[in-house]
């Protein structure tokens, strides 16, 4: 009743409106207002809470935030999904089109950014007290079609339209300094920025599950400092001002789409220290409020960085504390490193993070000096470290290390390698140093919010703790037996897929039939995750379907989805090949039904709410050592998916849970994978191995799939030949053979389903709760006030 009140007056009090000529728009934003005053509620409470108890606080430094659609989180959070849809429908209004009109906050590239996301609803939920700090990028990551089977970029425009969740907050502004120069005099140091840059905040609550706490995600914005501008513009230097205007809004302007890849751009850098800056300063100034003291920061104050993005914040708390607050360099330093901890997310050596010298020197001049003396102090102590300063660079992983007072991987495995290769030496002399906390994802989203159907039945079966302690799903493992439940599991999955059927159907006209296996990748593309063999493996199945037509195949459905960065053009070409093999496969009469490959354009967290709930078979399928974890791999297994995938990252601990009977294990470990690349000539050999792969690269190479180009795929092909860094061709009759014994589990359905409930039953370690409170209790010090 009062909903049904509150969103009339929010139409007509905010938006201006009344109901008989607004739009779909205008009814989402009136309700995510409404819902967004419910929240307010919590997080003042939460606040006043947080206040009172003086507890030690964290915050977040993420470059990204992948965070996708908000309101059906806040409604499932709020608890309050029948008052809305109750107050919807008597409002004669569809409530699936008004949740489906929210953009996605697309303000991350993968995994990296979808893990703070995750890791905000966690830290809620737990009611420790924290905020999220990043950008508040005008254009997030860019949107994906396709034009004649090609990866196509436009930007994304998400806040064209109102973002109702956010406040401004222009009492929260921060002058944040570029260039210049440094003044010595009397031992002390002075920066003079030559430029100055305004960092607004904007601010998201974050409100747990049953709205009982409330965090904040603060996201900055770049500004032209008003006197800066002024100073042209009484020149009458009015092109000057624009200019410089201009300049500054370009730090928030776009997110960068790097996936891995380092691009060396100056506005990159210096998007990295804004963010970085501003988080800073707000910090110390709420310490300093109910503080005196600087040197009790580390009781208060725990700062996680996420990836080395953020790493200049070593540097930045550094010259503070001496510049500004008149501590000895040798005491600040230690201090910094209490406050600082620094998490990893890839081994990949072109992800490292290094600056030149000399553009260090140009943007953050007192910075560069600051870490020449955190260099010298720890080379003075350890005189057989690793250098942060190397051949003219400085190298934001060894800066990041040392400078934090724990470093840690993502996955058991990835913490190894850590342990072994990019970190080796610094670990010898920090032996304590590295430790792991494997990834975790959020159940609020990744099971009660993207899948009713399973929700129902789980709650139904065993209660609804689960949502709020996940291993409560290992309960579900009784029912691997029970007839009637495996059912009822079944036609949950069933659901899903027909639901997902429609859709693709009505966006891109292809038929689906719903019992097929739905044989699902999506990600980032990227040649370490192995698209292209899995789309080879999908033409040596075709190939054996034409050539035995009358067997008993078990029909699959090939879903892909993902981004290549745009600079990536191998990972381009594997997306135009993916889409013209797909046309000649969906247009065989011979195969039909019983194979397809659809690849749906413009991935992002929404599609993926969409595609996990109806998958059969998840792809995780990195060449062993190179995923540093994965996460999507943990939110199919607890959708009820069976994976197929290599000993990397996250899937090893996944596999070590279900079951190593419930999981397609193929291909090289870590191991072997860094043994074979010693080999001469490993891939040819492999090649030669294998009738059914030359067969498959032969139609490829000869143009089967592009009649009009036969040539188009010859880079492709070759480089598989004469360079295949990631061993597809060394895995590929493994995973090709390990298909076919999915394909014949897939034909008893009660059987895979027993599986695949047992995977669900057994994902419970992997909630980020789990992750949250590792790293609450092993890095932080920091304690639920919840629960307190
Ligand atoms: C991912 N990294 C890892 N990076 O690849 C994945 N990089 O294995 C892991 O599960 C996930 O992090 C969470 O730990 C990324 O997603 C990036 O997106 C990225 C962005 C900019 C620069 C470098």
């Amino acid at each position: 009743m009062t909903m049904k009140t509150d969103i009339l007056n929010r139409l007509k009090y905010s938006l201006g409106k009344d109901a008989e000529n607004a739009s779909t728009y205008d009814w989402r934003i009136a309700l995510s207002l409404v819902l967004r005053d419910q929240m307010v509620e919590t997080w003042f409470r939460s606040t006043r809470e947080t206040y009172a108890a003086s507890p030690k606080r964290v915050y977040y430094l993420s470059m990204e935030f992948l965070i996708g659609r908000l309101i059906e989180d806040m409604i499932a959070n709020l608890r309050m999904e029948d008052t809305v849809k109750t107050a919807i429908a008597e409002l004669g209004q569809d409530y699936d089109t008004i949740v489906h009109d929210e953009p996605d906050a697309a303000l991350g590239n993968g995994g990296l950014g979808r893990l703070a996301a995750c890791f905000m609803d966690s830290l809620a939920t737990l009611g420790i007290p924290a905020f999220g700090y990043g950008i508040r990028y005008e254009h997030g990551l860019f949107e994906q079609s396709f034009a004649q089977g090609q990866q196509v970029e436009k930007p994304e425009t998400w806040l064209t339209q109102r973002h109702a969740w956010e406040f401004e907050r222009p009492e929260a502004r921060y002058r944040i300094g570029f260039g210049g120069h440094v003044e010595h005099r009397d031992g002390s140091a002075r920066w003079h920025p030559g430029e100055v840059v305004m960092a607004t905040a904007h601010d998201t609550p974050v409100v747990g599950w049953n709205g009982d706490w409330g965090n904040t995600l603060r996201l900055w914005s770049a500004e032209p400092s008003k006197d800066f501008d002024l100073e042209s513009f009484n020149r009458g230097d009015y092109l000057a001002a624009g200019r410089s205007e201009a300049l500054a809004r370009t730090i928030s302007r776009v997110l960068y789409p790097d996936d891995t890849t380092e691009s060396g751009k100056e506005l990159r850098l210096k998007q990295e220290y804004f963010f970085t800056a501003a988080s800073i300063m707000d910090l110390l100034r709420r310490y300093l409020a109910d503080h005196d003291d600087i040197r009790d920061l580390p009781d208060y104050v725990a700062i996680q960085l996420n990836d080395t993005h953020p790493a200049i914040a070593g540097p930045e708390l550094v010259r503070i504390l001496v510049d500004e607050h008149g501590l000895p360099m040798d005491e600040a330093i230690p201090l910094t490193r209490r406050c600082l901890a620094y998490t990893n997310h890839t081994l990949l050596p072109e992800a490292l993070e290094r600056w030149s010298e000399h553009l260090m020197g140009r943007t953050l001049p007192r910075h560069l000096e600051i870490i020449r003396a955190i260099e010298h102090a720890h080379q003075t102590e350890f005189p057989d470290s690793p250098r942060i300063l190397d051949h003219g660079d400085v190298r934001m992983g060894e800066l990041a290390f040392i400078m934090a007072h724990k470093v840690n991987g993502v996955s058991a495995l990835h913490t190894e390698l850590v342990k072994q290769t990019v970190f080796a030496d610094l670990h010898r002399i920090h032996p304590d140093r590295i430790i792991n906390q494997t990834n975790g994802i959020t159940p609020r989203r990744w099971l009660y919010g993207c899948n009713p159907s399973l929700r129902h039945l789980i709650t139904d079966a065993i209660g609804e703790g689960w949502v709020t302690d996940l291993e409560q799903l290992t309960a579900l493992k009784d029912k691997r037996d029970d007839a009637a439940f495996i059912d009822a599991f079944m036609a949950s999955k069933r659901e899903n897929k027909v639901n997902l059927s429609n859709w693709i159907g009505q966006t891109m006209g292809v038929a689906l039939d719903p019992d097929a296996m739905f044989d699902v990748q999506i990600k980032r593309i990227h040649e370490y995750k192995r698209q292209l063999m899995n789309l080879l493996e999908t033409v040596a199945l075709w190939n054996e379907m034409r050539d035995n037509p009358n067997a008993d195949w078990t029909p699959r459905i090939k879903i892909f989805g993902g981004k290549a960065a745009p600079g990536y053009f191998v990972a381009k070409d594997i997306i135009r090949l993916i889409n013209d093999v797909a046309q000649v496969i969906n247009a065989d009469p011979v195969t039909g039904d019983r194979l397809k490959i659809v690849y749906p354009p413009n991935y992002n967290v929404t599609m993926a709410e969409r595609l996990i709930p109806a998958a059969d078979l998840s792809e995780q399928i990195s060449t062993a050592g190179k995923e540093a974890s994965g996460t999507g791999n943990m939110k199919f297994a607890l959708n009820g998916a069976l994976t197929i995938g290599t000993l990397d990252g996250a899937n090893v601990e996944i596999r070590d849970h279900v079951g190593t009977e419930n999981f397609f294990l193929f291909g090289l470990t870590a191991q072997e994978v860094m043994e074979r690349r010693t080999h001469h000539g490993y891939s040819r050999a492999a090649i030669e191995a294998s009738p059914r792969l030359q067969r498959v690269l032969g139609q490829i190479a000869e143009g089967r799939f592009a009649p009009q180009d036969p040539s188009r795929y010859h880079g492709l092909v070759g480089m598989l030949y004469d360079h295949d860094y990631f061993l597809v061709t060394c895995d590929f009759d493994s995973y090709f053979d390990t298909q076919r014994r999915a394909d014949m589990v897939y034909q008893t359905p009660e059987n895979w389903a027993a599986m695949a409930l047992v995977n669900t039953a057994s994902m419970g370690w992997f909630s980020s709760d789990r992750t949250i409170k590792g790293y609450a209790h092993d890095i932080w010090g920091a304690k639920s006030v919840l629960s307190a």
